[in-house]
């Protein structure tokens, strides 16, 4: 290379970095309500100047929602975190609750802030799931729940979760952060449990930007939810309980409404995505895709591949960085294990080792409505070469 005053001549020229071409592939991407649309709706709201507390669009998205999940009750939430603190309360959630290692942190967290003693159990091998047989040796007379987390969608065990509440007495709240619109046998995974607790954040299937949503079965459990989320009023001049502040705005329920137009067809094209991943990537040795499941509706929001190094030549974080070094940004979603985190190293007192082993072997590829076939072609590309 040779310097003529300030412009560089080249001699040879360069290819273009195929990095620098490509856009940055993160693992999910929101879909966004048509603007027109919510601008309309926020018209209304600015002419009826009543922004927040239980407004018309709140009480309409509410209704809508449990129409779209098939479910009875459906009360909404500022995020998926406050209303998994607030089942907790809601249900007077004391002493020991089984739940699981592999999730977000969010899922222990809520247990901690309410002064509960998570106890961690194994998950099965196969979905990540809370493995409903390990339950019971777990049980102790300081336990009262049970909190299972539908990892990527895919349901837990849930009638064997069932029979073991039952024999036991024990609540179980569902995490369902991931399982909006998840069917088991055509009926509403949300159904199952005492409670089940939607996340609506930005990377969900189902987004409020952020919010969240607590399902429950009547209608006294929903106005003990509903006095919770608003400090625990019940009138001008009463309080009944420590509630707290999960409300939300009008502006976030016009946004959930004009979601619900769009959110099926998201999930469809979410389904397509997952089937070229699957046949794309069948027949990789020491990649393995998650199998499918019977009789269950997936809303396709999560593609979790395991690498088990010896087999595939690679390992999970080589292949991670080797992504991340060509623009594709999956995540680890859920390594480490809550378990590895400082605050709950010392609460686990049984070991883990399915759990562990998942924890070290998954990435969650991108997935979202929007990733077009070439991105895709691009994803398997580097993963195959
Ligand atoms: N229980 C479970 C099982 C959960 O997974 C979660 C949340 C909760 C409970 C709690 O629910 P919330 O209180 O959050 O409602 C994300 C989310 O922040 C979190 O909501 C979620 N789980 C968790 C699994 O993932 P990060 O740290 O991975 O998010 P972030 O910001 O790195 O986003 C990931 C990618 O998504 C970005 O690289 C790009 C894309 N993105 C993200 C945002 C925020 C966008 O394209 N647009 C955006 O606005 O935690």
């Amino acid at each position: 290379m040779e310097k003529t005053n300030d412009i560089t001549l080249l001699k040879e020229p360069i290819l273009p970095n195929i990095n620098t071409m490509k856009k940055p592939i993160f693992v999910t991407q929101p879909t966004l309500p048509n603007l027109d649309e919510f601008h309309t709706s926020l018209k209304e709201i600015w002419a009826s100047k009543w922004i927040t507390n239980n407004g018309t669009f709140h009480q309409q998205f509410e209704l809508e929602l449990a129409k779209h999940l098939g479910v009875n009750y459906v009360s909404i939430f500022n995020n998926g975190t406050i209303a998994l603190l607030t089942a907790l309360q809601a249900l007077e959630i004391k002493g020991e609750v089984i739940t699981t290692p592999y999730s977000f942190v969010a899922t222990a967290n809520s247990l901690l802030w309410n002064n509960l003693t998570p106890v961690f159990c194994d998950v099965d091998p196969i979905y990540g799931n809370l493995d409903a047989a390990k339950i019971e040796t777990l049980i102790t007379p300081n336990t009262t729940a049970i909190m299972p987390v539908h990892v990527y969608g895919t349901p837990c065990d849930v009638n064997a979760i069932e029979q073991v509440a039952k024999k036991y007495q024990l609540k179980v709240i569902y995490d369902a952060a991931h399982a909006f619109g998840v069917e088991v046998n055509n009926n509403s995974v949300l159904n199952y449990g005492d409670l089940s607790v939607l996340s609506f954040h930005a990377t969900k299937a189902f987004n409020t930007v952020e919010g969240g949503a607590i399902i429950c079965h009547d209608a006294a459990t929903k106005e003990k939810i509903d006095q919770l989320k608003n400090f625990g009023i019940t009138g001008e001049t009463t309080v009944v309980a420590p509630g707290i502040n999960g409300k939300v705005n009008e502006l976030t329920a016009a946004y959930g409404l004009l979601q619900l137009k769009t959110i099926d067809s998201d999930i469809e094209k979410c389904k397509t995505i997952t089937a070229s991943y699957k046949e794309k990537l069948s027949n990789i040795k020491g990649l393995q895709c998650m199998p499918n499941i019977k009789n269950t509706k997936l809303n396709y929001s999560y593609f979790p591949i395991f690498i088990d190094e010896n087999k595939f030549g690679m390992s999970r974080d080589e292949l991670y960085n080797k992504l991340k070094e060509n623009n594709i940004f999956g995540r680890r979603y859920f390594y480490p294990l809550i378990t590895d985190f400082p605050t709950y190293k010392n609460l686990a007192t049984v070991s883990l080792p399915n759990a562990k082993e998942i924890a070290k072997q998954v990435i969650c590829l991108p997935l979202y409505a929007a990733l077009t076939q070439d991105e895709i072609n691009y994803i398997i590309s580097i993963i195959k070469v």
